[in-house]
């Protein structure tokens, strides 16, 4: 750990002092320099829980301020509440929009037609056309992976399509759902919806626990794909090697449980880990590192409240052996949505930083990690008053960023 100290223990008087440090290199203890210099903690307003954190930097990191000049640039204002983004080859960007529709978005502004031949979404409440991603081979196959809220008889559940994008780019052709989160359910929110590859060129999906007190105990229920991140083939077929494989009392496609509603996943560029934010209760959003099998606590242990502001079980627990804590938690809430580690040289200090859209909070959070523990925290586009739906780093060493009412940034060095 460098000179940080845990941003809750800080008096105002550390604050001054830590806050003179600017522009000094900080030299960590495993021989690296990083040019993040060390602030007070980003979050300045009151928790709403006095629950305590499970080690120290798990909460409030101290702040950290990009040096390397940049700025976000909108690229467009006219999309119609995008939901995912996947960067094609030649660097424009493949689009959901929450309707069903899907476009896709030059970086002189451009937006196409809706891409026909995508099935039907319902896209009441949460629901609608979520994320997406492109087959490892989209340079040769142009294959394209989406999740979305199907409707069926007797309600909805999340699922999984894929189809090829048609060489004049007007259609998917050949759509079929590949897999379905059941059971189905007839509500209208927290369906998870990120997918990405992992390096086995398997997909990993989130799926939500449906939000209800009626659904969401099946968060820790491995006979029910509600609340769970799943690992998949590219036909939906359970993948190789996942923990539950041969379970009686488990779904194969399980990959690991207690989640409430992922929004976003990435894969750490040199550990290959998976790494996932998830909307927690007011007070608990999480962001996690996940490993093949385990139990992330939902809704067993949490750092959040009820909406209401109640307490969630009796008592109200946050830690649990044989229950995994999150990396870092947001009291008040982030409502992470989007995730993606920046692997470019363009902004040298962003080097496999994690960035994370926010909605309520209006802006990007940018989180330094070393040693898999967040020790420094930034807001990113915080002064648009915009929420932050998906992020993703493109080719240029720019990281685009979607936004519910409808905007594209790119976001990137002077
Ligand atoms: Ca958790």
């Amino acid at each position: 750990m460098k000179k940080t100290l845990p941003a809750f223990l800080l008096s105002s008087a550390t604050l001054f002092t830590v806050a003179c440090n600017n522009n000094a290199a900080t030299k960590t203890n495993d021989n690296s320099t990083t040019t993040d210099s060390v602030y007070p903690a980003v979050e300045k307003n009151k928790a709403n829980t006095s629950y305590k954190p499970a080690f120290e930097g798990q909460t409030r990191i101290a702040g950290v301020k990009t040096t390397t000049p940049y700025e976000g640039k909108v690229i467009t204002k006219e999309l119609k509440s995008p939901w995912g983004i996947a960067v094609l080859p030649d660097n424009r960007v493949l689009i959901t929009e929450k309707e069903g529709d899907l476009r896709i978005v030059s970086l002189d502004g451009s937006v196409s037609e809706a891409i026909t031949g995508i099935p039907k979404v319902d896209a009441q409440g949460q629901g609608g056309l979520l994320g997406l991603t492109l087959d490892p081979d989209f340079s040769s196959n142009r294959m394209v992976y989406w999740v979305f809220s199907e409707p069926v008889s007797g309600g909805n559940h999340t699922a999984v399509a894929k189809g090829r994008l048609a060489d004049d780019e007007k259609s998917i052709e050949g759509a079929k759902v590949i897999y379905q989160a059941l059971p189905t359910y007839d509500g209208k929110l927290h369906y998870g919806g990120r997918i990405i590859f992992d390096k086995s060129g398997n997909l990993l999906v989130s799926t939500g626990e449906r939000s209800d007190l009626e659904t969401r105990p099946q968060s820790q229920d491995l006979k029910s794909a509600l609340g769970k991140i799943i690992r998949i083939t590219k036909d939906g077929k359970p993948a190789e090697g996942n923990p539950f494989a041969g379970d009686a009392n488990a779904r194969p496609e399980v990959y690991s449980y207690g989640h409430r509603n992922v929004q976003g996943l990435a894969l750490h560029p040199e550990t290959g880990d998976l790494w996932e934010t998830e909307f927690g209760p007011r007070g608990g959003d999480e962001l996690n590192r996940v490993e093949a099998g385990k139990n992330y606590g939902w809704p067993i242990i949490t750092y959040g409240l009820e909406y209401s502001g109640k307490e969630i079980g009796n008592p109200p627990i946050q830690q649990k052996e044989g229950l995994e804590q999150p990396v870092y938690y947001w009291d008040p809430v982030l409502s992470p949505s989007g995730l993606t580690f920046y692997t470019g040289d363009a902004i040298p200090e962003w080097k496999n930083n994690v960035f994370a859209g926010g909605l309520s909070s209006t802006h990007i959070a940018r989180l330094v990690i070393k040693d898999n523990k967040v020790v420094g925290e930034e807001r990113l586009l915080d002064r648009e008053g915009q929420r932050f739906r998906d992020v993703a780093q493109g080719k240029n060493g720019e990281i685009f960023a979607i936004t519910d009412g409808g905007r594209l940034y790119s976001i990137a060095k002077k």
